[in-house]
């Protein structure tokens, strides 16, 4: 199954490492083919080329549109060189064998991630380039195939070892790897039409990203895991500059998503807000006056939970607050930027991994969100639903006040990110009660109360913060009971959708229990 290497072809939008892997293969005694661009680059590095022009009798032409797309290459590619029938066909029309073909592809996905114009991304949708890879990658059988720079090195060791050949087990994941690309390559072109054309919708699309980083395992030690990246500039964790730290984990990486999402919800116009994650549950999140004292009244929510946590800011992070932040164990804080004292500060906290990103992504974007099922995925459309005052419609004889309004708003826009049941507390723009994620909205509502009583205790209260609070539920209420268990933990004002066949006994309660209620016509379920 041993193939020796003794005709190449190479055409490469990315000309990283070409020449000296070139001059590796020239060296060789490998015979190179190659396109206008490539060939004009070996031919300055003083490497011997054939232009493929000369071998198919054609000029590449219309734009390049047309330059390896010929029989003369594509039989080279796929002929069985075991067959006779195949041999006699490319005998008699002058056909040459390659047996390895490099090729890397118009830079489709960066063209895309600059904004460039429709007509650009167009013309850089690669044709020539995919057809080559995957007729070698076919005949894998005869044929190596390279679409990634980072494959050289390994094609040089395959050569070393082997006697300047490959062995048909690296031919097999050399095709392997090679499809990803074509399918990833396709699915980006799909996804990008779909949102110049406004076809928004999760219908009849392909679904691909490319692989970012192979991660030391999953959600457990014992899964394998790895972190793809679907090549939307999107600012996040997944085009952060990491300053320090190891390397994030798979539930990092899905924790430090959670936090930075929610804290994109607040404008930092208005002030910085600080969201601090536990299993992609906020555990404590706050607007303040500073980032500083934002991210101490985020703490106080539960600082229990908090240990060990994932912090979000929808600002600058300061040397304050990187202060603040170092006195307890943190394993990640993301912002969309760091002053050089925050980056000096935790500087000397080894484990902390710090991440800016150069800016918040827009809550309101479009896009797409996948959740696995046996057998498939699921996929809708993100949930990037936003309610205004403007949306409120007051169901209960008492309207909310202006603080409670303002805090029903926070309380709502921090549910959204709250797996459901979500309950959450809020007072002063600020949480004081979460609860995450329970089968029965009551217990949600009974756990938020536990806890803020909890941290009553624990920060020497007279009371629990959740007396006077405004409270957000994700959902409505089926029943009374949880409006009454709302009220029963010092609640005053409630958020929710509303839309239940038992609205009229929810609000009867309310009125009941003097409490102020409005509906946002939006759910927010997050499972
Ligand atoms: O426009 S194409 O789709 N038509 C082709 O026939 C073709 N053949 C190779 N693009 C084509 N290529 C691509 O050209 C390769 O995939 C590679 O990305 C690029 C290399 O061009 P150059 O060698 O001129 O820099």
């Amino acid at each position: 199954d041993r193939i020796p290497l003794k005709r190449a072809l190479i055409s490469v939008s990315d000309k990283t490492g070409l020449i000296d892997f070139a001059r590796a293969l020239s060296a060789r005694g490998v015979e190179i083919l190659s396109t206008g661009g490539t060939a004009k680059a070996l031919r300055e590095a003083g490497l011997s080329v054939v232009d493929v022009a000369d071998v198919t009798g054609f000029p590449e032409m219309m734009d390049g549109r047309v330059k390896t797309l010929h029989p003369v290459v594509h039989g080279g590619l796929l002929a069985l060189r075991d067959n006779e029938e195949h041999m006699a066909a490319a005998s008699s029309h002058n056909i040459g064998m390659i047996d390895l073909l490099v090729v890397n592809l118009y830079p489709f996905e960066a063209t895309v991630a600059k904004g460039a114009s429709y007509e650009d991304c167009i013309e850089n949708i690669d044709i020539g380039g995919p057809a080559m890879i995957r007729a070698a990658a076919k005949n894998h059988a005869f044929v190596t195939v390279v679409v990634d720079v980072q494959d050289y090195s390994a094609v040089l060791a395959e050569l070393d070892a082997n006697d300047d050949a490959t062995t048909l087990g690296f031919r097999q994941r050399q095709a392997q790897i090679a499809y990803a690309r074509t399918s990833a390559y396709d699915a980006a072109v799909s996804g990008w039409m779909a949102g110049a054309i406004g076809e928004e919708t999760p219908r009849r699309r392909s679904f691909a990203g490319t692989l970012a980083q192979s991660l030391r395992y999953g959600e457990n030690p014992h899964q394998s895991a790895a972190f793809y990246r679907d090549g939307s500039d999107r600012p996040g964790v997944a085009t952060a500059q990491q300053w320090q730290g190891k390397e994030l984990s798979y539930n990092n990486i899905n924790d430090t998503d959670a936090a930075f999402e929610l804290v994109a919800e607040f404008d930092p116009a208005e002030g910085p807000a600080v969201a601090i994650i536990k299993h992609a549950n906020p555990c404590g999140v706050a607007r303040g006056k500073t980032a500083v004292e934002a991210y101490r009244r985020a703490f106080d929510c539960d600082r229990t939970s908090a240990f060990g946590g994932i912090i979000a800011l929808n600002t600058v992070l300061d040397g304050e607050t990187a202060q603040a932040i170092t006195e307890i164990f943190t394993e990640v804080v993301i912002a969309p930027d760091a002053t050089d004292e925050a980056k000096q500060i935790f500087a000397a906290k080894k484990n902390l991994r710090l991440l800016t990103t150069g800016g918040l992504p827009d809550p309101a974007a479009p896009g797409l969100a996948f959740r696995q099922v046996a057998g498939g995925f699921l996929v809708q459309g993100r949930d990037n639903g936003r309610i205004l005052r403007a949306d409120l419609k007051v169901v209960t004889k008492r309207k909310p006040g202006e603080q409670e309004l303002e805090d029903l708003l926070f309380a709502w826009t921090v549910a959204k990110h709250v797996k459901s049941n979500a309950i959450v507390y809020a007072r002063d723009l600020a949480t004081v009660g979460i609860g995450a994620g329970q089968m029965s909205r009551v217990d949600s509502t009974r756990i938020g109360k536990r806890k803020s009583e909890d941290m009553a205790e624990a920060l020497g209260l007279t009371e629990a913060l959740t007396i006077g609070s405004s409270v957000a539920s994700d959902a409505f209420f089926p029943f009374a009971d949880g409006v009454e268990a709302l009220a029963a933990a010092g609640a005053r004002a409630v958020i929710q959708p509303g839309g239940s066949m038992r609205d009229a006994e929810v609000i009867e309660a309310a009125d009941r229990l003097g409490l102020a209620m409005v509906f946002t016509g939006q759910r927010h379920f997050r499972h």
